[in-house]
């Protein structure tokens, strides 16, 4: 974890700012949305709020804000997918239910180091 997230939970692998758009939902594609998310990878699941006001590293505590959704990691694909968009730094996170997420930085290293924890995440889950 990060050093602004370190000592707060075991379970909190890291906790930010991106931009997210739904592509899919059970395989049926979407229109795009792309909106500012507060994303917290924690255990299984990497959770998404909207909330501003819930943009801090305890937003993910049972009680503390209410997710926009979340989503399970078992069975996860990720792939860089800058030919799905004219933004660049994308990637695309599919789930085992064939829910496609889009998410998004300006910056090219947290972009990278999100796709590389999500998918060490990924892989730990297969292995279990
Ligand atoms: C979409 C919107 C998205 C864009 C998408 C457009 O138009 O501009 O931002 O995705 O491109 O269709 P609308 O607002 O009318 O729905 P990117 O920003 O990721 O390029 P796309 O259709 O090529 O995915």
């Amino acid at each position: 974890s990060s050093p602004d997230t370190e000592g707060v939970s075991p379970e909190l692998e890291k906790a930010g700012l991106l931009n997210k758009t739904k592509i899919a939902e059970g395989g049926r594609k979407l229109r795009k949305n792309w909106n500012p998310s507060w994303v917290v990878l924690v255990g299984n699941s990497l959770v998404f709020f909207k909330d501003p006001k819930s943009q801090n590293p305890d937003s993910w505590k049972p009680g503390n804000s209410r997710p926009e959704s979340s989503v399970d990691l078992r069975g996860a694909q990720l792939q860089w997918a800058d030919d799905l968009s004219s933004r660049k730094n994308v990637f695309k996170l599919r789930t085992i239910t064939g829910n496609e997420f889009l998410l998004q930085s300006e910056t090219e290293s947290l972009i990278r180091e999100w796709y590389r924890t999500i998918q060490n995440v990924i892989d730990r889950l297969v292995s279990l």
